[in-house]
């Protein structure tokens, strides 16, 4: 049933339009029950009010610490109207029923952003505010809750239009609201408290995470960090087993998650291996078994690999354990491992095994946050997929089955390079990658020369690139970089179309004799 109000508790920090509400109130013959200053204030406007004393017979004391934290106050807002035994205990205490609250909290937030003391700070934590606000909230039913200037206009509106009544749905909708902001205060009072002692500030509390490890510091030595999970049930780092080595580094989680997503992406079917540094690949491959995809993908850029994060979508063995130890590297993490490869790398010390249930599903929903000066942007992950189906052929050449199968693997692989991004790829494993730069043919000529130092690295007579597939992770907006990567060797190329120059682009291919596929789907990753 709606909400008749007939009496509101007004107590507010921040008294901007105050004046003006009350008086709409007392109007439509609510009776006014307020806190010192807020009292005051509407007394001094001409209106009648009730101070929380007369409610409670206490004076507010200590500094006003104890001013509404009274059963007259809290029975009044959280007994049941409907409840015979409630409705009793409340006649039998003399407890009237509070119909509408507006409380605004001491002002933490901008106390703590002024530079105050430790000691202001910590006067400045409002307790009866939140207490009345979520015990109001609680009993939202037959309360209608204002944490703001703009709760109050609306239940004004509401009540101007139903003859003084709430509706439920608008008391439902602030009650919500009640909590967010109460969790909201909280959040902001445990990072300033935990900034004060020179810990993590776990401001991230409020979208939802919950602290899984206080990280010895960020990406850099002078930022502080930690480690928040969401409680997902998603193979991955946040829920792996770590069996051996050190603590994880902020950079280390970070790395690790790019590596077990793109192995995710690879799939299960196939021996698949990722090595990354940096949170991009520097070598993937898939095998015959996971010891020839290691192999496959450290030869495509062993020297980056050093101190680099190995995933695997297979458990880890005991040959490519030991193969792994031969370089220095951080992580690994595998759906399991045997008895042997543990005891392989039980010898070093420092390497991080992790140990997942299962491998992450790439068309898994999910969210993506990413801070900004004043705010936090968040989309979907990007789940988007393509199969074979899903390709177009655009060229006059059309790709052989080999090339088909390299391609959807680089495009797969490209997925999960910061943009630009170029991966050649030649039988089931990387031979180049160009990863991040401001324009596409860098990242081909990067991806090129990277082939060529792989080439001389491992002696080989010439670089993988020749007969390669290349993957570009959005549209070649000029030929120039098509043209760049059939000049590295490829013979097909993968990528999404959809420039307005995709003729010109066609056409080159079409002359430098390339087969080429269009996704019809870009994979940004910034
Ligand atoms: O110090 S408190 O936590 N103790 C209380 O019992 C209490 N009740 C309301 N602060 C309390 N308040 C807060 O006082 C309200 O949340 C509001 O921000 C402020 C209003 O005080 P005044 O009416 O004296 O300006």
């Amino acid at each position: 049933a709606p909400v008749r109000i007939r009496r509101a508790l007004l107590s507010v920090s921040d008294k901007t339009g105050l004046v003006e509400q009350a008086k709409k109130l007392a109007e439509k013959g609510v009776e006014l029950v307020s806190t010192g200053g807020t009292s005051k204030l509407l007394k001094e406007a001409g209106l009648e009010v009730k101070d929380v004393a007369d409610l409670t017979g206490f004076p507010e004391m200590m500094d006003g610490r104890v001013k509404t934290l009274h059963p007259a106050v809290h029975g009044g807002l959280l007994y049941l109207r409907d409840n015979p035994s409630h409705v009793k205990d409340a006649e039998t205490h003399g407890i009237g029923a509070i119909d509408l609250i507006y409380v605004n909290l001491y002002p933490f937030e901008a106390t703590v952003a002024s530079g105050a003391d430790f000691e202001t700070c910590i006067e400045n934590i409002d307790i009866g505010g939140p207490a009345m606000l979520r015990a109001a909230a609680k009993n939202g039913a037959f309360v209608a809750v204002c944490t703001d200037g703009g709760d109050v206009d609306k239940v004004l509106e509401e009540m101007d239009a139903n003859d003084g009544e709430v509706s439920v749905t608008l008391c439902r909708k602030l009650a919500a609201k009640t909590y967010a902001r109460t969790a909201a205060y909280d959040a902001a009072i445990s990072s300033w408290y935990a900034d004060q002692l020179g810990e993590t500030a776990p401001d991230w509390a409020a979208l939802g995470g919950k602290l899984q490890q206080s990280l010895r510091y960020g990406e850099n030595p002078h930022q502080k960090a930690a480690f928040y999970v969401t409680g997902e049930k998603r193979p991955g780092v946040a829920t792996a087993k770590q069996l051996q080595g050190k603590e994880l580094s902020y950079n280390n989680i970070n790395d690790t998650d790019a590596a077990y997503e793109l192995i995710g992406e690879l799939g299960a079917d196939v021996p698949a291996v990722a090595i990354i540094k940096h949170a991009n690949p520097c070598g993937v491959a898939q095998g015959a078994s996971i010891i020839e995809a290691y192999r496959a993908a450290l030869a495509c850029d062993s020297t980056s690999a050093f101190g680099g994060i190995v995933a695997l979508n297979r458990a880890l063995d005991e040959e490519t354990a030991k193969e792994i130890s031969q370089i220095f590297t951080e992580v690994v993490i595998a759906p399991g491992a045997d008895a042997a490869a543990e005891a392989v790398f039980a010898k070093k010390k420092n390497l991080r095994l992790l140990i997942t249930e299962g491998l992450p599903d790439p068309a898994a929903a999910g969210r993506f946050v990413k801070t900004v000066a004043g705010g936090f942007l968040m989309q979907d992950r990007d789940f988007g997929r393509i199969d074979k189906a899903d390709l177009k052929v655009v060229t006059k050449k059309a790709p052989t089955e080999q090339e088909l199968e390299d391609m959807l693997f680089a495009w797969r692989v490209a997925k999960h390079v910061k943009s630009n991004t170029i991966v050649y790829a030649k039988d089931g494993a990387t031979v180049g990658i160009g990863a991040g730069q401001m324009s596409r043919i860098d990242s081909a000529r990067i991806a090129a020369r990277k082939a060529e130092d792989a080439a001389e690295v491992a002696g080989w007579a010439e670089p993988k690139t020749q007969g390669c597939v290349a993957a570009s992770d959005a549209f070649f907006p000029f030929p120039d970089g098509l043209l760049q990567a059939a000049s590295a060797g490829a013979s097909a190329v993968i990528q999404p179309g959809g420039s307005i120059r995709d003729d010109e682009v066609i056409a080159a291919a079409d002359e430098a004799g390339l087969a080429m596929v269009f996704t019809g789907m870009r994979h940004f990753r910034h």
